[in-house]
């Protein structure tokens, strides 16, 4: 039964994956088997996540790109591929947020952040999609979120791209499928990280942050979800558990999507 999730002598990458998302989920994959890589835009963030890894006993491989810049990314995914291997596992988690109102939105603050959040996601699929063929098998996971199904005041062009790379995660799974290729995404709910620590800030009278309050109120689960909470899916769709699961966004949620909220008392 276990062998199903091993992923013994697999290559991963995993994009962005320092600290929070990225680092919980390539830290299981690493626990099933996999040999980790993972890439971030800054040489700063980069080391804080190799002394993470030593910490945790895992030897992982960290480059410094930006996976908006597509030379750099087919030089980094070159670089893996005579040094290390061709990769089996790509989880496209770098990911960016802006919170400003749509009408004070700036172009370019839209485009920056479809730009990391969608485009990138595409960039990088494309430069591992043809090694994956050769090899005969490949899993792509993309980190969707909330915001690929609900709107909300503030994050237009992050829902814009989360969206849209539900939609990315179904064409490659349509197009790709054909080749063993297995594309899904992960749709973490509202997780406690440094992307979120702005909403659940304790305010100046000690009380909890309204909106810290408004997520544990519309989650079932009654929390916000740890990083922690992705590493069983990340295993199972990266793995041969989930071989016949294609094109699917699986919603690790505490069960928001699910709920239509509490009745005003
Ligand atoms: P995060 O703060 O969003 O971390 C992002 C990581 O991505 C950092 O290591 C960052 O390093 C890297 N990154 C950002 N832009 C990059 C670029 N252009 N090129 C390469 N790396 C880049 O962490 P997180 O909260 O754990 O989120 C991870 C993913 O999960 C994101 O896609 C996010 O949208 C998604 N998500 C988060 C939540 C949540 O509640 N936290 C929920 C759903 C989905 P550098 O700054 O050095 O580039
Ligand atoms: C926000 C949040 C979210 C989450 C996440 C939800 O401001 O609403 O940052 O968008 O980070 O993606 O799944």
């Amino acid at each position: 039964m276990n062998n199903m999730f091993s992923l013994d002598g697999k290559i991963a990458l995993v994009t962005g994956a320092a600290y929070g998302i990225g680092l919980a989920i390539a830290k299981a994959l690493a626990g099933a088997g996999a040999k980790i890589v993972f890439n971030c835009s800054r040489q700063e963030t980069v080391d804080r996540g190799l002394k993470a890894y030593k910490e945790l006993g895992i030897d992982a491989k960290g480059y410094v790109c930006d996976v908006t810049d597509e030379e750099s990314v087919k030089n980094m995914i070159a670089d893996i591929e005579s040094n290390i291997g061709v990769i089996d596992i790509l989880v496209n988690n770098a990911g960016i947020i802006k919170r400003i109102p749509m009408h004070e939105t700036s172009v370019e603050d839209f485009r920056r952040v479809v730009d990391v959040d969608l485009v990138a996601p595409y960039i990088c699929a494309k430069a591992v999609i043809p090694g994956m063929i050769k090899k005969g098998h490949g899993k792509i996971i993309n980190i969707c979120s909330m915001m690929s199904e609900l709107g909300r005041e503030t994050v237009s062009a992050y829902a814009a791209a989360k969206g849209g790379l539900k939609m990315l995660t179904k064409n490659i799974c349509s197009e790709y499928g054909e080749y063993n290729i297995q594309c899904n995404g992960i749709g973490p709910g509202y997780i406690a990280t440094e992307q979120t620590a702005p909403l659940r800030e304790i305010q100046p009278d000690g009380s909890r942050h309204p909106f810290d309050r408004f997520i544990i109120s519309k989650t079932p689960a009654g929390r916000w979800g740890t990083p922690e909470d992705l590493e069983g899916p990340a295993v199972f769709l990266a793995s041969d558990a989930s071989n016949f699961v294609n094109g699917q966004i699986l919603y690790v949620d505490g069960g928001i999507l699910a709920y239509i909220g509490k009745q005003p008392k």
